[in-house]
């Protein structure tokens, strides 16, 4: 179905056939907005901006790009189109017609899932909403836009879904998507890495390497269930989240590439030389890559756990892929292992059913992927003749959910006593000395074809348009 963007909130649902379900949303709809103005990038709702929207589901509509202000963004409810006679490809109900309403003792499941996923996406807005103002670059304050504008459509598809199929639980539940805060004390973000700040863009490049390509993985696992609303609007999600990984992936290899530039103007290596220098040193970069990602490791959940071996079984929450990617699609009898704690200061292998254990072979296959950008990250380090390496963290490092979780590891995985991990905390992790220096470096620059100091220009703009195109009217 096309979308329609006649209506007050577009659509490629019919909603104006079902006048309950729109009068609810359409009620809804100011809530958002005024979260939006209260909460987004606040101080930019007048600027003019490049950003795409999608005028279909196909590949043909889904990024049209023209200049508007944020506000006037068409923020909508698009599925991806449905697979005639779609079965359950996994669980206990494999083979059987995927399901078009919610099943009701799967109700409450379902419920927990799309509140969870829902809450990050105005998670991330609120943690990215003051970046605006210290951007490198008009082209990277595009970027910052884009994604914001495009998570907050990704909050419109769980409440779509919340206000579609939960009846007034759902409806109560979209009121308090709006009302839970990153970081907020009282009433924060469900999960860990929406509460971290974001107050820099070394920060924002890391998060949208890693903690999106969490959501890639998450709405990867959720395009597979059963139950089939669900499964269209995760698809069509993930054609934009690639976008928001690729924002991290070149980002963080822009400064990477002006730290070497600068170790070799300097001729040293040295941190603190580079840092003088105006740029980011390479093993401040790799801490703040240590953190993002071990806090995304987190956000896989336990390696161990009965809701995912329970989501698995009754067909609501697959593995990545689960077609392409695995042989059995039932593992109603099958085993895996996974490593733990031996409780003696060293690791054992634990066996366990691997329904049980689909998180951390979910996180397993995330970490290979996140392999990706080091590739080329290393590449670019490689080709300026500098001697050094960005790594990935252990699984064992710096964990706080599952079983790595209360054991100290340093970052190639060798579990280390209390003391030692304070004693080498600071070259693991970013400490405040870090975070004030990056911070200091976020110059806000804004001037036509400018780039801040510490990060190199971009190669190529968006849509065909020059890197140093206009693509912000302040
Ligand atoms: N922090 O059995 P367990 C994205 C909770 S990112 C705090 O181990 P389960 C995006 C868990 O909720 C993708 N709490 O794990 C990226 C459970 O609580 P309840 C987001 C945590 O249930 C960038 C309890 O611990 N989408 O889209 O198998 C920008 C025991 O859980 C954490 C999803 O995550 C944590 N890190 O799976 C914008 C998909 N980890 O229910 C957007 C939906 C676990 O007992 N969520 N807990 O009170 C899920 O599939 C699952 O809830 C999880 C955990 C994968 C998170």
């Amino acid at each position: 179905m096309s979308i329609t963007y006649a209506e007050r909130i577009p659509n490629n649902v019919g909603l104006s056939a079902n006048k309950v379900l729109q009068r609810a949303l359409e009620q809804w709809q100011p809530k958002f907005l005024d979260w939006w103005k209260a909460m987004g990038p606040t101080d930019f709702n007048a600027a003019d901006c490049y950003l795409r929207t999608a005028t279909s589901v196909d590949a043909q509509g889904w990024a049209t790009y023209g200049m508007l202000k944020m506000p006037d963004y068409r923020w909508g409810i698009f599925l991806a189109d449905k697979v005639p006679d779609r079965k359950i490809g996994f669980g206990d109900f494999i083979g059987q017609p995927v399901w078009e309403q919610v099943p009701g003792e799967h109700r409450s499941t379902l419920r927990r899932l799309i509140v969870t996923q829902g809450d990050t996406e105005p998670a991330s807005v609120e943690q990215q909403r003051l970046l605006g103002h210290i951007c490198p670059s008009i082209y990277d304050l595009r970027s910052l836009f884009q994604i914001n504008v495009e998570e907050g459509r990704h909050l419109w598809a769980m409440v779509y879904l919340l206000h579609a199929y939960f009846g007034r639980d759902g409806r109560e539940e979209a009121e308090a998507l709006l009302e839970r805060h990153s970081g907020n004390r009282d009433n924060p973000r469900i999960l860990n890495t929406f509460n971290e700040p974001v107050e820099d863009w070394l920060s924002l490049f890391m998060f949208t390497y890693f903690t999106d390509r969490d959501g890639k993985y998450q709405l990867k696992c959720l395009a597979e269930s059963g139950f089939d609303p669900l499964s269209r609007t995760c698809r069509f999600m993930l054609t934009e989240e690639a976008y928001h990984m690729s924002v991290g992936m070149l980002g963080v290899g822009r400064v990477i590439k002006r730290a070497v530039e600068v170790m070799n103007e300097i001729g040293s290596d040295d941190p603190e030389a580079v840092r003088r220098a105006g740029a980011i040193d390479l093993p401040t970069i790799q801490r703040y890559l240590n953190f993002w990602c071990s806090s995304s490791l987190d956000l896989f959940g336990s390696e161990v756990s009965t809701n995912a071996a329970t989501t698995f079984a009754n067909g609501i929450k697959g593995r990545p892929d689960e077609a392409t990617a695995y042989v059995d699609h039932d593992a109603r009898t099958a085993t895996t292992t996974y490593e733990a704690p031996d409780g003696h200061g060293g690791v054992k292998r634990e066996e366990v059913p691997l329904r049980n254990a689909v998180n951390e072979i979910v996180r397993e296959a995330y970490l290979k992927d996140c392999e990706v950008g080091l590739r080329i990250w290393n590449r670019l380090i490689a080709k300026a003749g500098v001697k050094a390496e960005m790594k990935l963290p252990s699984l064992r490092f710096n964990r706080t959910v599952g079983v790595w979780a209360g054991h100290r590891a340093d970052p190639a995985g060798n579990l280390i006593g209390e003391e030692a991990w304070a004693a080498r905390r600071d070259s693991w992790l970013p400490s405040p000395a870090d975070r004030a220096f990056v911070r200091s470096q976020m110059q806000r620059v804004t001037e036509h074809g400018k780039v801040a100091a510490w990060i190199a220009p971009p190669e190529r703009g968006v849509d065909g348009k020059p890197a140093d195109y206009d693509y912000v009217r302040l």
